[in-house]
Parts: C-alpha cells; structure tokens; sequence
C-alpha cells in the first residue's frame, strides 16, 4: 500500500532517472560486486574483471532491458505484485535466477541513484524510493515455489 504522497515521490525520483546511463551501471556495479551473479550472463562474453564488465555492451543492454522494466511498476503502484507475477514465472521456471539476488539489484539501483542525486535523494526521499523497490523484489519472488 502506498499513499498518494509516496506515490508522487517515486514518479518524481523516475522521471529524474535516466534509463540508458543508471540501468548499465546498477546491473554492473551487481555482476562486480557479488561476483556469483555473473553465472546467469554466460552468454554475454569477458565478465572477468570490473573493466570488462563496465565496457560490456551486452551488460549495458541487459541493465538497460531490467531498468525499463521498473517502468510499468511506476506507473501501477496500486498493483506491483500483479505487474511482475509473469516476470516473475520466467525467472522462476525459465531463467532459474535464485530470488535473493533481486535484492542486491535493487541495493546497487539505490546506490547508484543515490550517488548521481547526491543531496537531493533526501533520507525521506531514500525511504520511499526502497519501500518501492521492496514491493517490486517481493513482486519479483512472487511465483516461485
Ligand atoms: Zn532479470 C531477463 C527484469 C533482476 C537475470 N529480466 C529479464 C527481462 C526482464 C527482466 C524484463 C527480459 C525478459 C524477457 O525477455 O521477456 N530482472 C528484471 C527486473 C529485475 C531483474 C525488473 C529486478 C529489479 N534478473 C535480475 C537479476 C538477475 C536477472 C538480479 C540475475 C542476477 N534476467 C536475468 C537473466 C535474463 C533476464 C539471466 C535473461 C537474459 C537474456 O537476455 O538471456
């Protein structure tokens, strides 16, 4: 549940997040610092050191595909558990990615966000922002069994 206030707080930090620039660096700053994450991207080439993986244009893609995903969650706040239950099926059933690690991407999401609002991502303003992305984590685990 979240208020009409706490709802115009993520808008507002959503429309200040650029996509193609905060995707690339969320999912990197993931595959570099919780290393076993790099086991779901194979397929996407040298991931062997901080430098491979921040010049990887197949992690920027991805971290792209991901942020544009948070798009939809945005925008039904009333609903996120309805939002992500098919994305959350295809992690589940398809991609087989262990639930825990929508955590530590939405952690990196924050720190990243954080680091480029600077003073403007109040204390407030942080709370909000991870209560949301808590709702999309636990939407995200949702239909695994
Ligand atoms: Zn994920 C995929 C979202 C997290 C892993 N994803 C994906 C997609 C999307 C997403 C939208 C696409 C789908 C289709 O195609 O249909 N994710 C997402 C989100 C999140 C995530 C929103 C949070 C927030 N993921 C994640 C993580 C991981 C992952 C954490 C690990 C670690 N994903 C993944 C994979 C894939 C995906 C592996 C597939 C890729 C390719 O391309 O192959």
């Amino acid at each position: 549940e979240f208020t009409a206030n706490e709802k115009s707080i993520v808008s507002g930090v959503w429309a200040k997040i650029s996509v193609n620039e905060i995707g690339p660096q969320a999912l990197a700053r993931v595959l570099i610092v919780y290393p076993w994450t790099q086991r779901y991207f194979g397929s996407f080439g040298d991931l062997s050191n901080a430098a491979a993986i921040l010049g990887n244009s197949k992690v920027g893609n991805h971290g792209k595909v991901v942020l544009n995903a948070l798009d939809k969650g945005v925008k039904n706040m009333d609903n996120v558990k309805g939002t992500y239950a098919a994305l959350s099926k295809l992690h589940c059933v398809q991609l087989n990615v262990d639930p825990d690690n929508f955590r530590l991407l939405a952690d990196c999401l924050t720190i990243v966000v954080a680091t480029k609002f600077g003073s403007d991502f109040t204390p407030a303003i942080q709370a909000t922002w991870q209560k949301f992305l808590s709702a999309v984590v636990i939407a995200l685990g949702s239909q695994y069994f």
